[in-house]
């Protein structure tokens, strides 16, 4: 089979690039080694900045996510006694959307039939060849048959486990990594939100953080060590450490329900250059991580599509032979800049094991601060709706 652009990985970074180039008439072939329903089983980010809410609008799919989304005006930084609101909607005139990963990405599949995109699901062994020449190939298995699709480009959107970040030489390309001393307990539960924003909390026991999916669903989560076990947190005893954490006023409206789902996952920093090696573009968590804390991850991916379907468009529809060069580059500027929001506010609202009580204090008087200062609330508020394009 031949293609324009070959897409790996079906989670919303492919999906959203699939239907973006689609809508500009680009001959796209997705391909994802899981089945749909693994995909819309996992239970991940909850807040949208401006930027993915806004690239949905485009791609005219938006309908479902303003009429079940949660716009939020603002949210919380706790610190064991107070509640500090950021008013992210008077700081910067922008709000963010609480609406599930999953809900976007179940809109992005629906789609797909509809407009054209093709995705190869449970698709094998996928293995990306000659990217670095002007004949580029992907190989893939499925049904015991083994199937070739040559393309022009090759966009690896296989997440942090995939592929594609793999088939770049290690002699042109530098990782770099922070690997956090804890992990997060999330747990989702049918239950009304204990408070109408988010809660980032910093007690004493470690970070929690009270975030939701709807006006009856809620999603929650603690720092655990990273030896955590899952079976040593029955719903009952999670919930109690809530409680604690999160604070008198959170807990006294705090609706306890059986966990629908209950995971832990560790906090990582992670940066790969260049997101570009010949024909093969790397977007999304296959070319970085960040700890959840920022709620960027998601968005990241969001704004790297944004600027791979500019330039694969560029470069189909306008003639720029050039287009893709910049891509690295301009994704990367921005993606430090999530990174360092988002390892900065790690630092600022967890427990490290092997802090001392001088690293204490420093929390504590940068959350003094922040509470005071209306230029530390616009710097927070700012980074937190996502910095412009
Ligand atoms: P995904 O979602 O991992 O999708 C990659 C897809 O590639 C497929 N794949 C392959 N396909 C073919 N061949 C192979 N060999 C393949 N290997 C893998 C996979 O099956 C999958 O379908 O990456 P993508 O699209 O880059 O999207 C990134 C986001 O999923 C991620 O950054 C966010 O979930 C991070 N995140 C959050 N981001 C936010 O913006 N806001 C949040 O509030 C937020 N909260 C979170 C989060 C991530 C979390 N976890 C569990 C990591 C909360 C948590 C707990
Ligand atoms: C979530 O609702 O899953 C969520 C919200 C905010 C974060 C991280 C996760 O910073």
């Amino acid at each position: 089979m031949k293609t324009q652009v070959a897409i790996i990985g079906a989670g919303p970074a492919g999906l959203l690039l699939g239907h973006l180039l689609r809508a500009e008439g680009i001959e796209v072939v997705v391909i994802e080694r899981a089945a749909p329903d693994y995909v819309l089983g996992r239970i991940r980010a909850g807040v949208l900045e401006r930027t993915t809410t806004d690239l949905m609008d485009r791609l005219g799919l938006g309908a479902r996510m303003h009429a079940e989304g949660l716009p939020h005006d603002g949210f919380h930084l706790a610190d064991g006694e107070r509640l500090i609101r950021i008013d992210i909607e008077a700081l910067t005139g922008k709000k963010v959307m609480v609406y599930g990963q999953t809900e976007v990405t179940r809109d992005l599949m629906e789609a797909a039939p509809e407009r054209g995109l093709e995705i190869i699901y449970e698709a094998g062994d996928v293995a990306l060849h000659a990217v670095d020449s002007d004949a580029p190939y992907v190989t893939y298995s499925k049904d015991g048959v083994t199937y070739r699709i040559d393309a022009q480009f090759f966009c690896g959107c296989d997440g942090f486990h995939g592929p594609s970040r793999k088939a770049v030489p290690a002699s042109v390309a530098k990782a770099y990594e922070k690997v956090y001393p804890f992990g997060w307990l999330g747990i989702l539960a049918d239950v009304p939100p204990c408070h109408h924003e988010l809660i980032y909390a910093n007690h004493d026991r470690g970070f929690a953080l009270a975030s939701m999916r709807s006006e009856s669903r809620s999603r929650y989560y603690i720092q655990v060590p990273l030896d955590e076990k899952i079976e040593e947190w029955p719903d009952d005893r999670l919930w109690d450490e809530l409680a604690t954490r999160l604070g008198p006023e959170a807990a006294a409206n705090m609706t306890r329900g059986p966990a629908l789902e209950k995971s832990i996952a560790p906090l990582r920093s992670f940066v790969f250059e260049p997101m570009r090696y010949g024909r093969l573009m790397l977007a999304g968590d296959s070319a970085h991580i960040v700890p959840p804390t920022g709620a960027k991850g998601l968005n990241l991916a969001a704004s790297d599509v944004h600027y791979l379907s500019e330039a694969l468009i560029g470069y189909f529809k306008r003639g720029y032979a050039d287009a893709v060069a910049g891509y690295s580059d301009k994704a990367l500027a921005r993606v430090w800049k999530s990174e360092r929001f988002s390892w900065q506010l790690t630092k600022l609202m967890h427990r490290f094991p092997d802090g001392d009580a001088f690293d204490r204090r420093m929390q504590v008087a940068e959350l003094d601060y922040i509470a005071s200062s209306h230029a530390a609330q616009t710097t927070i508020a700012e980074n937190y709706v996502g910095l412009s394009l």
